[in-house]
């Protein structure tokens, strides 16, 4: 039987995950594997219908509790219809964003990185991705992708002031410090081919 593997991309706003999701899909698939692409929020019925409520509206359409128990129930939702059926059956799944998003995103004002976890724990049984490929890119840069793509509309989170995405920057890069078994950073700078190679490199121990 063909074990399934779940990859997630994280990163901050504008350094190329979704690029690179469908680069890294594309390889996969042309080694002969069932891939799967998927994103957060998002990925099933009921986590997209969330994921309008989240990213559209006032910056304090939702408080940060709030917020974060809909990214919780987003996730527990797209995990349960479409990440655990497909890697059943022995696809790849690669998501373009994950918990790690709701560490970085939510869990560093009223709420603690424990706080995320333990959310995680209720609402998907802790359930964690094989490897998640952390793209880095200098902020300057970075914002400029994103500018480029999008001139100045942002989403609800996406428009945050520059301080925020700094912190998050900060607690993504900890966690490639601290559970670098599970998380590589990745640097995102160059052309998008030469990424694509990083990322493959850094999961070559998981191919068959
Ligand atoms: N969020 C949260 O708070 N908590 C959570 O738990 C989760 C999410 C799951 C989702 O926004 C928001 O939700 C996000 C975090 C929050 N808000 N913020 N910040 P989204 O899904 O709409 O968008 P995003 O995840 O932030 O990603 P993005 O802005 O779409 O960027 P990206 O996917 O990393 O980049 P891209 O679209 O692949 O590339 C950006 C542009 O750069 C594009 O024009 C590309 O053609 C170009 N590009 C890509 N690669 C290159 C290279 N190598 N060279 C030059 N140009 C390039």
């Amino acid at each position: 039987m063909i074990a399934g593997r779940f990859i997630t991309l994280e990163g901050g706003e504008g350094a190329g995950k979704s690029t690179q999701l469908r680069a890294l899909a594309a390889a996969l698939r042309a080694r002969g594997l069932d891939v799967v692409e998927t994103r957060e929020p998002g990925g099933s019925d009921g986590a997209e219908a969330i994921r309008a409520l989240l990213l559209t509206g006032g910056a304090d359409r939702w408080s940060a509790r709030a917020e974060a128990l809909l990214f919780a129930a987003a996730r527990a939702d797209h995990i349960e219809k479409t990440i655990r059926p497909a890697l059943a059956r022995g696809a790849w799944v690669l998501s373009d964003r994950f918990l790690d998003s709701s560490r970085a995103y939510q869990g560093q004002g009223a709420l603690t990185d424990a706080d995320i976890l333990t959310l995680h724990r209720i609402g998907s049984d802790g359930f964690l991705p094989d490897r998640t490929l952390l793209l880095t890119l200098p902020e300057g840069e970075a914002t400029g992708r994103a500018k480029a793509r999008d001139g100045d509309a942002e989403d609800r989170i996406g428009g945050r002031a520059s301080d925020f995405h700094r912190a998050v920057a900060d607690a993504f890069s900890r966690f490639a410090l601290e559970e670098g078994a599970r998380v590589h950073a990745i640097d995102a700078s160059g052309p998008a081919e030469i990424v694509t190679l990083r990322l493959l490199d850094a999961i070559e121990d998981l191919l068959p």
